[in-house]
């Protein structure tokens, strides 16, 4: 249930295995493009268009938005979305309205798998109660329950879905072990079987870590800025002192898991006696990057006499990552909004992002000031000589510690980057 980014593969790769797969999705046109064998996901997937057009409208694997088609199913594995609001809070409706349509069709005895993002208590508290009253059975006599969370990364999805471990999170330790054999038929990697609980802290866990970590990378950068330090160089050399491992500090942290993930684990404690201060607190550090990258524009800026107000500045990169044509959650984004705000001019090129595509230096041109949010491979090949000629400005941003400082400062470029001085 759920034919996205996660739900689709995982439907295509366990049909290719021998098993009789329906994709449930509540967006007809989707059904249909997969049932035509057409992936309707975006981006380059290596692998995937490929896949689904050899299953998807065959015996093996057939789209519908008709849950009546689903009673005879004996694993369902539900793949909704589970975003988080403005205030940070989680909502699960697709999640609730995909177990409020499946009651009512299960089949007795049936084994379900939440496979979203859930925050830690949600099986518990929301999933194993709302199926309970929309299917009439009782857990582990009418139906099973487990909770075992996705790790796929754009751009690798089914290369992730086959060789990276799972946490295998059941209602009892039989229904574990029954997932562990269910999964093995498509994963290489670990298969860890534990309860469900476990699955749900290991998810948010595992990102929330990744958050503040970077949230780390992005204080010690403005610390070095701040002290005439160079961060990728102190980032080297703390690297190579035992057990440590600093990340790298950016313009931003974007994408569809890590600025989620950490107000899952946070929401899990909401409203008990459970201080959390460090990742809330991490959270504000990365979203705080982009307005840092504003503040390099503005004192790079005033260098040359502008100042926001009337400058048109060049954002190299809208992807939330390099080499992607994802743009959820984009720091890039939140820095055209803080440029538009100050009376700036925002002309955006990303080699990745259809809209956004074109030529470099033709987007340069009359440009006041060039940003780089996203280390693209295919920026390396920027002529910045070129570059520099089609600015008005010969201003440089670096949101990435992609460019040689010395060799642009060497060039006359007023060079302000994160992380140095
Ligand atoms: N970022 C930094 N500094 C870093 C690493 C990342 O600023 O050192 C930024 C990136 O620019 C991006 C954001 O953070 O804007 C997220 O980058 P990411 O490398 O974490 O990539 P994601 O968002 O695709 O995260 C996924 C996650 N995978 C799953 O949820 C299964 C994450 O758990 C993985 O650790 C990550 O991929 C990965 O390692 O590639």
């Amino acid at each position: 249930i759920g034919l996205g980014y996660v739900g689709l593969p995982v439907a295509c790769i366990f049909a290719k295995a021998g098993l009789d797969v329906i994709g449930a999705d509540v967006f007809t046109e989707r059904v249909e493009k997969i049932n035509a064998g057409i992936s309707p996901i975006e981006g380059n997937e290596p692998g995937l268009n490929e896949l689904v057009r050899e299953v998807a409208g065959s015996s093996q694997m057939r789209a519908t938005i008709d849950y009546e088609q689903l009673r005879d199913r004996d694993v369902i594995l539900i793949d909704v979305q589970t975003p988080v609001d403005e205030n940070h809070k989680p909502h699960y409706e697709a999640l609730r309205a995909s177990l409020q349509s499946l009651g009512p069709v299960l089949k007795k005895g049936a084994l379900v798998i939440v496979e979203s993002t859930i925050s830690p208590g949600t099986m518990n508290k929301l999933a194993l109660p709302l199926l309970e009253e929309s299917s009439g059975l009782k857990l582990n006599e009418g139906f099973y329950l487990g909770n075992c969370p996705e790790r796929v990364m754009p751009g690798k999805l089914l290369q992730n879905l086959k060789s990276l471990s799972r946490v295998v999170g059941g209602m009892t330790p039989e229904t574990a072990d029954t997932m562990v054999a269910l999964y093995r038929l498509i994963v290489d990697g670990d298969l860890d079987p534990t309860d469900c609980t476990t699955a749900e802290l290991v998810k948010t866990v595992e990102n929330a870590y990744r958050d503040v970590q970077i949230a780390f990378a992005n204080e010690v950068a403005l610390v070095s800025e701040a002290v005439g330090g160079d961060v990728w160089k102190v980032r080297e050399l703390v690297n190579k002192s035992p057990g440590r491992n600093m990340l790298l500090p950016g313009a931003g942290v974007g994408g569809h898991c890590i600025p989620k993930d950490p107000w899952l684990l946070a929401d899990a404690v909401d409203g008990l006696d459970v201080p959390l201060r460090l990742i809330p607190a991490a959270r504000a550090v990365n979203d705080a990057m982009p307005q840092h990258v504003a503040d390099l524009l503005s004192e790079a800026l005033e260098q040359v006499g502008k100042n926001l107000r009337d400058a048109k500045i060049l954002v190299m990169g809208i992807a939330y990552l390099e080499d992607s044509d994802d743009t959820r959650n984009s720091p890039s984004e939140a820095l055209v909004a803080l440029l538009k705000a100050k009376g700036a001019k925002a002309v955006v090129h990303d080699p990745y992002v259809d809209e956004y595509k074109g030529d470099l230096l033709m987007a340069a041109k009359g440009c006041d000031a060039a940003v780089l949010m996203v280390k693209h491979a295919e920026y390396l090949a920027l002529d910045i000589v070129a570059l520099r000629a089609a600015l008005s400005q010969s201003v440089l941003v670096d949101g990435r510690g992609f460019f040689d400082v010395g060799e642009v400062r060497g060039m006359g470029f007023i060079y302000h980057g994160i992380g140095t001085a």
